[in-house]
């Protein structure tokens, strides 16, 4: 038998297998939807979008991305595959390319694709680029040299084919300014009393230079436009033609997406345009960031694509501008891949639930972008299905908690992360599951189930009362709720960094149950204060199942629970720090608790280590009884096994 065909054998077991493959401990679920397609699982939690070409396909439709830092820059190249009935393109899952340099490539990567076909790879190392082929046969990035960009510095590029065959350079350019107080993270940076951020916020202009041939050895850049077009950041740049006309297409940190036609006679760009609605309001991409990449099958089915924390889009172009000479592009639309992980965007807080009622349980899930998803089960639970997800809405307004210029302690450049991280629990017991948050803004709120059991509607969101203060705490917290007969319990993470416990006083009011205790101290989160604060989500399950509640606390990788001594986890974690969950038992009573030092979960005997950022725990009923998932920051749900799990 030849090679081939056992290994066509062996693809036609494995797919066979895969699709009536059970939950398996410690993997992310998997997206179950009927058609075989589902929102892309990005591998990173941020990444950049290098660019598009013809690789498999014989249109510039295949897409390469590009993780940042916490995937120390690997390259993922994603083959087209199909439309989707409604014209949104399909892709395979990836490939990982090596990078063409050797050590960490933590360097920005963009890809250019001539008319004459060849696919060009460009690393930004300083002001200098250094300069690949791709080679089709081998996947690989071959080096081909490099140029230097003289003139001035920049931070993001991009290198585009003009419409004449020149090659154009354009670099972002930061204005002159004092924008922070440069210190390590965190900075410790207060607002003013007068309510404002003591720094500017900076601003970015583009430069810009020809070069006649895409082998020159260096490019001259001068200023093409004034250093103040975007806040923060351009996210890459490239060309395409609309309406007869070139544009050039850059995104922003804050999610604007501009467009600036190509003046060739002046070999410059015109005035700064915005990428609008068909209602000619000015788009926000949904993702925190918007790395820009164009899609062109055939006039029809072309479009922008962005990437960013939380995911990837696709804005369908209408090949038209309006008449403030907007570019006009359809809402973004989740890109699509062929049995794809069950995706949530990024830092994700799942919570597992029977949310319609129907004994099957459901996931709603929490992100860094400030949505909350519903993720129906169509399976059962012992073997749950879960497909694309619905956007929660409160007042029927999609819920996108935004902290925005005042609301975020690290300031005005986390406008746009959310940390939205619910527990769900019927509050005013009245029967029907509603939503208690905590957020990036330091705030606790309740959404108020005003639907049925079946069918939830939330009201919007309301503040949570102490003596008829608003609820504080530190931000970026999930609350623990139970109830015990008539009384309900409530812990979140206080001003002091401190596990503290609420009782509820009615569906708006708690009164102050103190600090929780820990050997007679109380529970402390972090070390390092500023920014570094809050972040811990509080399960509240009796996880050793004698009868009483305990805590399992989902923390990022730098907590240091339950002090700032040398033993705080998982700071000081064996053989080294990550995100994990910690287990809390109760020695005290549900009314009374009393806690024991953390002890670190471990599956199957390892340490759980899942990344850098937050992760968050919740217990239930699929695929067994009182097993875990772990929401984490490449958004992701982890399924683990009770029976694999020790402390
Ligand atoms: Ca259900
Ligand atoms: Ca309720
Ligand atoms: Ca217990």
């Amino acid at each position: 038998m030849s090679k081939v065909i056992v290994f066509l054998l062996f693809l036609g077991w494995f797919s066979a297998y895969s699709q009536t493959l059970p939950l398996e401990s410690g993997l992310p679920l998997r997206n179950e939807s009927k058609n075989g397609y589902g929102r892309m699982s990005v591998p990173f939690y941020n990444g950049y979008l290098m660019g598009l070409a013809a690789v498999q396909s014989t249109k510039p439709v295949d897409l390469f991305l590009q993780g940042t830092n916490g995937s120390l820059g690997i390259i993922y190249y994603y083959a087209f595959q199909k439309f989707s009935e409604d014209g949104i393109p399909i892709y395979d899952a990836p490939l990982e390319i090596d990078a063409p340099y050797s050590g960490k490539n933590k360097n920005r990567g963009v890809i250019l694709q001539l008319r004459n076909g060849e696919i060009y790879g460009f690393w930004k190392y300083g002001t200098t680029i250094r300069r690949t082929v791709f080679d089709k046969a081998s996947m690989r990035f071959l080096p081909k040299g490099e140029f230097k960009v003289v003139g001035a510095g920049f931070s993001d590029f991009g290198v585009i084919e003009l419409p004449n065959g020149n090659i154009l350079f354009l670099g972002a350019r930061r204005e002159e300014g004092v924008f922070s107080n440069g210190a390590g993270h965190p900075h410790k940076i207060a607002y003013t009393s007068e309510g404002f951020w003591p720094y500017e916020i900076p601003r970015m202009g583009i430069l810009g230079g020809v070069m006649h041939n895409i082998d020159d050895k260096e490019v001259h850049v001068a200023p093409y436009t004034s250093l103040d077009q975007v806040y923060y950041a351009f996210d890459g740049f490239v060309g395409t033609k609309i309406g007869g006309k070139f544009y050039i297409i850059s995104g922003t940190r804050l999610g604007n997406i501009q467009g600036y036609e190509w003046d060739s006679e002046k070999s410059n760009l015109k005035e700064k345009k915005y990428v609008v609605g068909i209602d000619n309001i000015i788009q926000r991409n949904p993702d925190i960031h918007a790395y820009v990449g164009y899609f062109k099958y055939d006039d029809t089915h072309q479009g922008i694509f962005t990437v960013g924390e939380g995911g990837i889009y696709y804005y369908a172009g209408k090949n038209k501008t309006n008449d403030k000479g907007n570019l006009v592009f359809d809402k973004p639309k989740h890109l699509l891949q062929s049995s794809p992980d069950l995706y949530a965007g990024s830092l994700v807080n799942p919570c597992l639930v029977d949310w319609n009622n129907d004994g099957a349980v459901d996931l709603i899930v929490g992100n860094s972008m400030g949505f909350i998803f519903y993720y129906k089960n169509e399976g059962t639970n012992e073997n749950p299905k879960y497909g694309d997800p619905e956007y929660l809405k409160a007042n029927n307004e999609v819920i996108h908690i935004q902290p925005g210029y005042r609301e975020d302690i690290q300031g005005p450049g986390e406008a746009r992360w959310g940390y939205v991280s619910p527990s769900v629990f019927d509050w005013d017991g009245d029967g029907k599951l509603d939503i208690l948050t905590g957020d990036s803004r330091g705030k606790f709120m309740f959404y108020k189930n005003i639907g049925t059991r079946e069918e939830p509607i939330l009201a919007s969101e309301k503040s949570l009362y102490l003596e008829g203060m608003n609820l504080y705490g530190t931000w970026r917290v999930k609350p623990g709720v139970a109830r015990y007969g008539d009384k309900v319990a409530y812990m979140i993470f206080d001003r002091d960094d401190e596990l503290h416990l609420y009782w509820q006083l009615d569906a708006y009011n708690v009164k102050d149950g103190g600090k929780l205790m820990l050997e007679g101290k109380p529970i402390r989160g972090n070390k390092y204060g500023g920014g570094t604060v809050g972040r811990g989500k509080v399960e509240i399950v009796d996880w050793d199942e004698d009868g009483v509640d305990d805590l399992l606390l989902g923390t990022y990788g730098k907590q240091s629970i339950p002090d700032t001594s040398s033993r705080g986890l998982p700071l000081n974690m064996k053989p080294r720090r990550g995100s994990t969950i910690l287990f809390l038992k109760n020695i005290g009573t549900n009314e009374q608790p009393e806690y024991e030092f953390p002890k670190v979960l471990k599956h199957r005997g390892v340490n759980i280590s899942v990344g850098g950022h937050e992760c968050t725990p919740s217990v239930g009923d699929i695929g067994g009884k009182s097993n875990l998932v772990i929401g984490v920051e490449t958004g992701r749900i982890l399924f683990y096994e009770r029976k694999n799990l020790s402390y």
